[in-house]
């Protein structure tokens, strides 16, 4: 495949080959019919040949004509289905993936392991395991592009992405910016690097020892006053945020929804956008008032949390 595409490194991207691959040679199959009547009937049919000019055979009946439209029509709707079918699984990663954030700015790709280690323009994962990236943007619109996993993901500001791969096999990939994004933008790029786990574990315990970002939010979580309405001994009436992240919500207006990234990031940053039932809307915004990496920081914690029981 490498002559005409890039690698084919994930499994997203093997899936997304045999579509491209099967359309292309459907295309190709029904542009070579037609051009062959084309030429033949042009041949058969030419000035002064002497072909039969007639009424039409009596093989196009009305069924057969019914027949035939509706098969085409099943076809392009099974084509709908198939191209669609991707697309839905594509953004859902597996429970088991590793997390990875990711955050966009003019112009580079920072990306933060769950261990605190850090990287700049550069991606360290291992072959064969889910790899889940939530994506932020500090600044404009940019959009995360891997053409070897046929994986792109814009992250626009003020939003958390989800995307997924999973690499199927090793080596150096690249990574770009595929958003016009300013004056650096075509330098915006990146490597992904997928190693075998062994290497990709070697690799991770030997970075700088990262500030555990679960760690930063707890600390934070106190200095910003967060635990004196959500711990489980104060005095405000808030709900308790252990084993909140995953599950899903009842809001005050009849809504439920999932606790996800995006959702906890909404409560600190809208709170009234989302308020929980049976609590009153009492909690400020911090819109404006935490760094990008602190709202990551928070979120890490909270999401931490996701283990304990609910009390
Ligand atoms: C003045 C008290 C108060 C402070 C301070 C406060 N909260 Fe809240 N928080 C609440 C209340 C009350 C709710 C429930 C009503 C709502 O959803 O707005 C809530 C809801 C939430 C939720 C959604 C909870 C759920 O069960 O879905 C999250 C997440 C959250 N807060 C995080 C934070 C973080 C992080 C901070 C610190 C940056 C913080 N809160 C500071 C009172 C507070
Ligand atoms: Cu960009």
């Amino acid at each position: 495949m490498s002559y005409f595409s890039p690698d084919t490194a994930s499994t997203l991207a093997q899936r997304i080959d045999v579509i491209f691959l099967g359309l292309l040679a459907l295309s190709g199959a029904i542009l070579l019919l037609v051009f062959c009547l084309v030429v033949g009937f042009s041949i058969r049919y030419r000035r002064g040949s002497p072909a039969p000019r007639g009424p039409m055979p009596a093989l196009v009946s009305r069924e057969f004509e019914i027949g035939w439209t509706s098969a085409t029509l099943f076809l392009f709707v099974f084509l709908f289905w198939w191209g669609v079918s991707i697309e839905i699984t594509a953004f859902v990663p597996p429970n088991d993936a590793i997390d990875v954030q990711v955050v966009a700015k003019q112009w580079m790709w920072k990306t933060l392991h769950a261990n605190g280690a850090r990287e700049i323009n550069e991606l360290h994962v291992p072959v064969g395991v889910p790899v889940r990236l939530a994506m932020r943007s500090q600044d404009v619109i940019h959009s995360f592009f891997v053409p070897a996993f046929r994986l792109k993901q814009d992250v626009v500001p003020g939003q958390v992405h989800e995307a997924w791969f999973q690499a199927t096999k090793t080596g150096v990939f690249h990574l770009l910016c595929a958003e016009y994004c300013g004056t650096d933008h075509s330098r915006m790029r990146g490597r992904i690097v997928v190693m075998p786990p062994d290497d990709y574990a070697a690799w991770l315990s030997a970075q700088p020892e990262g500030d555990d970002l679960a760690k930063d939010g707890a600390q934070l979580f106190v200095e910003r006053g967060c635990s004196g309405c959500h711990a489980p001994s104060s005095r405000v009436h808030a709900p308790s945020l252990a084993g909140l992240y995953g599950r899903s919500v009842a809001l005050s207006d009849g809504r439920t929804v999932p606790a996800d990234e995006a959702y906890l990031r909404d409560s600190i940053l809208q709170p009234r956008k989302d308020v929980v039932a049976g609590y009153e809307p009492i909690m400020p915004s911090f819109s404006g008032r935490l760094s990008e990496g602190e709202i990551q920081s928070l979120v890490a914690y909270i999401r931490s949390l996701a283990k304990e029981s609910r009390p």
